[in-house]
């Protein structure tokens, strides 16, 4: 398994953290993931041979958050 952190730009709200956390969950290969309101970080376990860092910036850009490019 690899370890990612992510940051994430537009999360205000714990319910955000929430939204978050359950879609990466919910990403095939993702076997756990930790969101951070405060640091806006998304940390995530994850199988690389099942799922991209790539990938899951692009979930995280569709629930309508940011990842500053380059991530
Ligand atoms: Mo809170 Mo976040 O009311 O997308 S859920 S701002």
């Amino acid at each position: 398994m690899k370890q990612a952190s992510i940051p994430v730009e537009g999360m205000t709200c714990a319910a955000c953290v929430a939204r978050v956390e359950r879609a990466l969950k919910n990403t095939p290969g993702v076997t756990g993931a930790v969101v951070n309101l405060v640091t806006g970080k998304a940390s995530v376990e994850y199988d690389p041979e099942k799922v991209s860092v790539e990938q899951l910036v692009k979930t995280i850009r569709e629930l309508g958050y940011q990842v500053p490019t380059g991530e």
